[in-house]
């Protein structure tokens, strides 16, 4: 699997997708520092919001094949400068979270992350598991095995899948 790290403000949903996207049970953490031993590497918001703190996400830019922007479906405002992808000299990538809530605006989310320059754009939800598999199909290399080989497959409940399968990230 290609290694993603996650950036995003706080609370935009970095750590619960990281569980989803590994198929774990979703458990609260507030996460306090960069974990990069995995091929999902979680950081914590501040980095996001703090101008001196967003130096080590350049840094840690580095260690990872492609980025992930998180923006929450419920967020009234974008962190995000137009372009701002175009600094990164790996592939950035829009995740629109926490689609499931009563006040999402997936729309508007998405239109911040096209501003920024993010491409493609995945809808989520780290709860119902919706648009998971959709970015773990993007992070898939050549010889990597999903659970899944159908689209009919891969959107049965989560649950089902690790049944099955186990977890699907290691
Ligand atoms: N409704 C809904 N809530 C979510 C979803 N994903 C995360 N949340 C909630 O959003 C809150 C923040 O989630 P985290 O994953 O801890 O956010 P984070 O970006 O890792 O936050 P920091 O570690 O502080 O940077 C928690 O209360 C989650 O339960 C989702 O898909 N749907
Ligand atoms: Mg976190």
């Amino acid at each position: 699997m290609k290694k993603i790290i996650l950036m995003g403000r706080s609370e935009s949903g970095k750590t619960t997708l990281r569980q989803a996207l590994k198929g774990n049970v979703i458990s609260y953490h507030k996460t306090q520092y960069i974990n990069h031993f995995d091929v999902v590497i979680d950081t914590p918001g501040e980095y996001a919001q703090t101008a001196h703190l967003g130096r080590a996400l350049a840094l840690y830019a580095y260690e990872a094949d492609v980025v992930g922007l998180l923006l929450s479906a419920t967020e009234p405002y974008s962190l995000y400068p137009p372009c701002v992808a175009a600094c990164c000299t790996r592939p950035v990538i829009g995740i629109v979270t926490q689609i499931d809530h009563k006040n999402a605006d997936p729309e508007q989310a998405e239109s911040w992350l096209q501003l920024a320059g993010c491409s493609p754009i995945f809808r989520v939800s780290s709860y119902s598991g919706e648009g998971i598999w959709q970015i773990l199909n993007y992070l898939k290399e050549p010889g990597d095995q999903l659970p899944w080989e159908t689209q009919q497959e891969a959107e049965q409940p989560r649950e089902i899948l690790s049944d099955k399968c186990g977890p699907v990230l290691s």
